[in-house]
C-alpha cells in the first residue's frame, strides 16, 4: 500500500494530548481526565486534515515525508488539539472601561444595566459603526485569541437588537470566516436586552424577533444558533420559551445564558428543550443540575466572567462533574461582563476557582467545547480524518500550562495544516 504523503509533521512532542475516543458525544465524570496522552507524539497533516497521529516512530512509518514535507520538531515542548471557545461576543464597537471603577464603586452588573448603560451602551455604539469597523474590530479580537491558542469560536450577534443592526452583526461574522484563520460559527441573539425604543412595549420586542428577525435570519442562513439571555430585569422564562420555540420551529439549534445572576430555571429550560448548551450557571439549582445531567446539553461555564465581575459565587463545577453533566468552558469575551479572550487565563481559572483538575479544564476547551456548538465531529481533538488544528505550547507536559497561569505559553499555532502563529 502506498504510504500518503504528508504536508506537515509535527513530531518529538514531550507530551501529545490526544483527547480522542469522544468525537460523538461529550465526556462526563471521570472520562474529562483521561487524555489519551502520548509521549514523543507526532501528527500528521494532509490537506488540511489529520493523516495519523501516534508515537513519532509509528506516525513516520505511516506517512510518507518528501522535500515539500515541513517537519517540525517540537522536542521538550506540549502540543494540543486546537483551542475551542464555544461562548463569545467579539462583534462590536466600543468599550466600557469605566465599568471597572463603577464595579469598585459598588454598583453591581444589573444596576449598570437598569441604568441604561452595560449593553446597552455597547448598542449605541455598535449601531452607529460600520460593517468594516465591526469587521476590522473582530478581526483584531480573533487575532488575539489565534495568538492565545483558539483556532475555533462560536460568535454572537446582540449589540444591533433591531433588525438592520443584527443582520449587519452576522455580516460581519460571514465575512469574518473568510478572511481569518479561526473558524466560526454564528449565533444570533436578538434576545440580549431589550433595546430602549421598545423599552415600554416589551412584548413588541418579542414579535419582532419571532415574526421577523428570526424568519429572514434562517432564510439567509446567517447563523445556525439563536441564544436568550435568560435573566431577572431582562427575558423571564416564558418569554425565552417563546423566543426559542420559534426558533427550534426554523431549524436553529438553541442555547441560554442560564442562571448566571438569579436562578431562574435557565438549566431546567435548555434541558427541556434540548439545547445544544446551558451557559453560565453560577446559580443553577440541584434540579438544573439533575436535568442537565439527564440531557444531551452541555454545561458552558464562565469563570473569567465571574472573576471580571468580582462575584462571589462561582458555578458549582465540581457538583455537575459529579452528578455526571458534561460540562465545558469558554471565555464569554464582551466590552462589559468579560474582556476576556485567552482560554489559557479560563483554564488557569477554572482550576483555581472551579477546582477542576488540569486534565479536566483541557477536556473542558477542547472536545467538550466543540460538542458545546455542534463540531464533536471535526475538530476538538485529533484523531484521523479530523480538521489539522493544533497548538504547540513552551511547556513541558499540561500541569505546566495549567501552573502558569497568566502567561502566554502558545508557541505555535496550526489551522487545517498551516502554521498560523509562529
Ligand atoms: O455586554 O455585558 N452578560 N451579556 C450577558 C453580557 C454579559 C455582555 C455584555
Ligand atoms: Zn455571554
Amino acid at each position: 500500500m502506498e504510504r500518503r504523503r504528508a504536508d506537515l509533521v509535527v513530531a518529538h512532542a514531550a507530551q501529545l494530548v490526544t483527547v480522542a475516543g469522544f468525537s460523538d458525544r461529550p465526556k462526563r465524570g471521570d472520562e474529562l481526565s483521561q487524555l489519551g496522552v502520548i509521549t514523543d507524539g507526532a501528527v500528521a497533516i494532509t490537506g488540511g486534515r489529520i493523516a495519523a497521529v501516534g508515537p513519532t516512530e509509528a506516525v513516520l512509518q505511516e506517512v510518507g515525508v518528501d522535500n515539500k514535507t515541513r517537519v517540525i520538531d517540537v522536542s521538550g515542548r506540549l502540543v494540543l488539539p486546537g483551542l475551542v471557545d464555544p461562548h463569545t461576543h467579539p462583534i462590536f464597537a466600543g468599550s466600557r472601561e469605566y465599568e471597572l471603577s463603577m464595579k469598585l464603586a459598588g454598583a453591581s452588573y444589573m444596576e449598570i444595566h437598569a441604568r441604561g448603560g452595560g449593553i446597552l451602551d455597547t448598542v449605541r455604539s455598535t449601531r452607529k459603526a460600520s460593517l468594516e469597523t465591526l469587521v476590522a474590530n473582530g478581526k483584531k479580537f480573533l487575532g488575539q485569541m489565534l495568538e492565545q491558542g483558539t483556532t475555533t469560536a462560536e460568535a454572537k450577534s446582540g449589540y444591533g437588537l433591531n433588525e438592520p443592526d443584527e443582520i449587519k452583526m452576522l455580516e460581519a461574522i460571514r465575512l469574518l470566516k473568510e478572511i481569518q484563520p479561526v473558524r466560526l460559527v454564528a449565533t444570533y441573539m436578538g434576545a440580549h436586552a431589550v433595546p430602549d425604543e421598545y423599552k415600554d412595549n416589551p412584548n413588541g420586542y418579542l414579535d419582532l424577533i419571532t415574526d421577523q428577525v428570526l424568519p429572514r435570519i434562517a432564510g439567509e442562513h446567517l447563523a445556525e444558533f439563536c441564544d436568550v439571555f435568560t435573566e431577572d430585569g431582562v427575558f423571564s422564562v416564558e418569554s425565552s420559551r417563546r423566543i426559542l420555540e420559534r426558533a427550534q420551529s426554523l431549524g436553529f439549534r438553541l442555547k441560554i445564558h442560564a442562571d448566571e445572576i438569579a436562578a431562574l430555571g435557565g438549566a431546567e429550560l435548555a434541558a427541556e428543550m434540548g439545547a445544544i448548551s446551558a451557559d453560565h450557571l453560577m446559580m443553577i439549582s440541584e434540579q438544573g443540575i439533575h436535568d442537565l445531567a439527564a440531557s444531551q446539553t452541555v454545561a458552558v461555564l464562565l469563570p473569567a466572567t465571574t472573576f471580571c465581575l468580582m462575584g462571589d459565587r462561582y458555578a458549582p463545577a465540581r457538583k455537575m462533574i459529579s452528578g455526571n453533566v458534561a460540562i465545558s468552558l469558554a471565555s464569554d469575551f464582551n466590552p462589559g461582563s468579560c474582556p476576556v479572550n485567552s482560554l489559557q487565563i479560563v483554564m488557569g481559572l477554572a482550576c483555581r476557582q472551579l477546582k477542576l483538575r488540569p486534565a479536566e479544564a483541557i477536556a473542558a476547551v477542547t472536545i467538550n467545547a466543540a460538542h458545546a456548538i455542534g463540531l464533536g465531529g471535526e475538530v476538538g481533538s485529533l484523531e484521523v480524518g479530523k480538521a489539522g488544528d493544533l497548538v504547540i505550547f513552551d511547556a513541558p507536559n499540561y500541569d505546566y500550562l495549567l501552573y502558569r497561569f497568566g502567561t502566554n505559553l502558545v508557541e505555535k499555532v496550526v489551522k487545517a495544516g498551516q502554521v498560523v502563529v509562529e
